[in-house]
């Protein structure tokens, strides 16, 4: 590799890579790692997307979130010739979900400049993000995730490029400010739109139903949006890469653009950032150079860095990389068994500082789905090592697996009722019985009668996310139940294609249109990377969902 063409941040971020230091688990190796990474970098497509209507905003209680936009007008004809003075205030409709980078440009129409313009610019994925109050602020996370920007132009007659990346299909312009001495014109604006996916490579069988190529269309989307120079969970907000978004990306990319470098350049950052005792870190940032999120070990999303691996290594038989990547996977299982009892019971510790994540949903009790997620990781991570000939490095972790699962069936199933029941409370939730299914705790008639029994139970915990939702729909194909598993994905996904969604959603519950995770649903990301699965069932078991 010639380190030369690495940028200097890079660069930089490698020197201050530990060296041969004993007290950094796999020290000198890392900075190797990160370069792989780079190296992998991939390019971004560019395309210009200009605005195709101007629209009006619509309150209707019918409307996903209440709002709606109407077709109002052709821009070239209702905006880019007028005063701006006249205008006011405007909404665009670009026509599609684009990330990138937006650019505008002015005109004087009679006199000259004497002063600045001042124009605030609101970008939105869904039209009740721009016309739900932001101020006073009521988010769990940052203000400035909004996509509200002020611009002071100073010289009229130029074109600016706002230096923000954004996320949009919607931007409202207002005039905030302007001389009553000089008429302008808001002549011109695009959206330079960016993404590393490229082409796809699939086709749907022919005769295939609408609704199913729909719902293919919006998830291949979503993807195509947070495939940038990593995979991004959403790029209105967190704009990183996440390792569970990552896993269920890779899924869908199989089925979609094929692009596994990206995968392989995003295990290298991984490995390279992971933390000095060599726990995968949940979440890395590029800029201003390759960093994880400080501290932020999540136990299940380091999990799912393994299984990311050996989907990899299926992909693309290259084996080089996932031996050379075996130790990292090998040392996230064993971080999982410090909490595993002697009774094969996990039992997780805060104050460790690890958490753990399987969905959003208020009050969700983890244990059962925790149980299940170290037991199948121990499958995944053993499965691996099989592939790459490392069976001995595994010592007896399927005796493991097995003994967990006892358990698991001993401490956690409830008989009677056939389902899996978690914590203190004994929460019987969707989520503990797909886990359940996922490690082979439980398979055939028990397996469909769990996720059955839980289903059918009014108090049952339901999944809040796509994310959740997905592996759901996996145990429902496991465990046999292939018409359910379709009938629910065109239910779910179907629904948000109904009420309007280009891209799909971060939050999704059929029966709350407003469910946040952060207390204020413009906040949530509405091209959300861990959404974008429908795509890899549909291809994956084309007997299920093509027919
Ligand atoms: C949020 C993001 C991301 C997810 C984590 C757990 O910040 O939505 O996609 O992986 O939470």
């Amino acid at each position: 590799m010639n380190l030369k063409s690495l940028p200097v941040a890079v660069l930089m971020a490698l020197a201050a890579m530990p060296s041969a230091d004993a007290g950094v688990m796999w020290g000198e190796r890392r900075a190797a790692w990160l370069a792989e990474a780079e190296a992998a970098k991939p390019m971004l497509v560019r395309q210009v997307v200009r605005p195709q209507s101007i629209v009006q905003a619509v309150n209707d209680s019918a409307a996903y979130q209440h709002w709606r936009y109407a077709p109002a007008g052709d821009p070239s004809e209702m905006l880019f010739s007028r005063n701006m003075k006249d205008v006011g205030s405007v909404t665009l409709d670009f026509g599609r979900h684009m990330t990138g980078y937006f650019t505008f440009h002015t005109k004087t129409l009679s006199r000259c400049q004497d002063a600045p313009v001042r124009l605030r610019f609101f970008f939105g994925e869904m039209p009740a993000e721009l016309n739900t109050p932001l101020d006073p602020w009521q988010g769990s996370l940052s203000r400035a995730w909004m996509q509200d920007e002020v611009v002071t132009v100073t010289e009229v007659d130029r074109e600016i490029t706002l230096p923000r990346r954004l996320a949009f299909r919607y931007v409202r312009v207002e005039l905030l400010g302007a001389s009553p001495d000089f008429d302008f014109a808001l002549d011109d604006m695009y959206c330079t739109a960016q993404s590393s996916a490229g082409e796809v490579t699939t086709a749907l069988e022919p005769g295939c139903r609408q609704d199913v190529a729909d719902i293919r269309r919006v998830s291949i989307e979503t993807l195509r949006e947070c495939m940038q120079t990593v995979y991004e969970d959403g790029p209105k907000r967190d704009r990183r890469l996440w390792a569970g978004d990552m896993y269920l990306q890779t899924l869908a990319n199989r089925y979609s653009f094929g692009n596994y470098d990206l995968t392989r350049r995003c295990l290298y950052l991984f490995a390279a950032l992971a933390d000095d005792d060599g726990n995968v870190m949940s979440n890395i940032f590029e800029t201003p150079e390759p960093h994880a999120q400080h501290g932020s070990h999540c136990m299940t999303y380091s999990l799912l860095w393994n299984s990311t691996l050996l989907e990899y290594l299926l992909d693309t038989d290259d084996v080089a990389t996932a031996r050379e990547l075996w130790p990292v996977a090998r040392r996230q299982v064993e971080a999982a068994l410090g909490y595993v009892g002697d009774d094969g019971i996990y039992r997780h510790s805060y104050e460790r500082g690890t958490w753990i994540f399987f969905d959003w949903r208020e009050g969700l009790d983890m244990t059962v789905p925790m149980q299940g997620a170290v037991i199948y990781a121990l499958d995944q991570t053993c499965e691996l090592a099989r592939r790459l000939g490392l069976e001995s490095e595994v010592g007896d972790w399927p005796a493991l697996a097995d003994k967990m699962r006892k358990a698991a069936r001993r401490e956690m199933y409830d008989r009677g009722r056939g389902v899996f029941v978690s914590g203190p409370g004994r929460q019987v939730s969707a989520l503990g019985q797909t886990w359940m299914v996922k490690s082979g705790v439980v398979a055939g008639r028990d397996a469909r009668r769990a996720i059955e029994t839980a289903l059918a139970m009014p108090d049952v915990c339901m999944p809040g996310t796509p994310y959740a939702t997905h592996y759901l729909i996996d145990a429902m194909i496991m465990a046999g139940m292939p018409d359910r598993a379709r009938d629910y994905m065109l239910a779910y996904w179907g629904g948000m294609v109904a009420k309007g969604a280009d891209t799909f959603w971060e939050s999704y519950d059929p029966d709350d249109d407003f469910i946040s995770a952060y207390g204020f649903s413009p906040l949530n990301s509405s091209c959300h990377a861990w959404s974008c699965t429908p795509v890899y069932f549909i291809h994956k078991y084309p007997g299920i969902f093509q027919k």
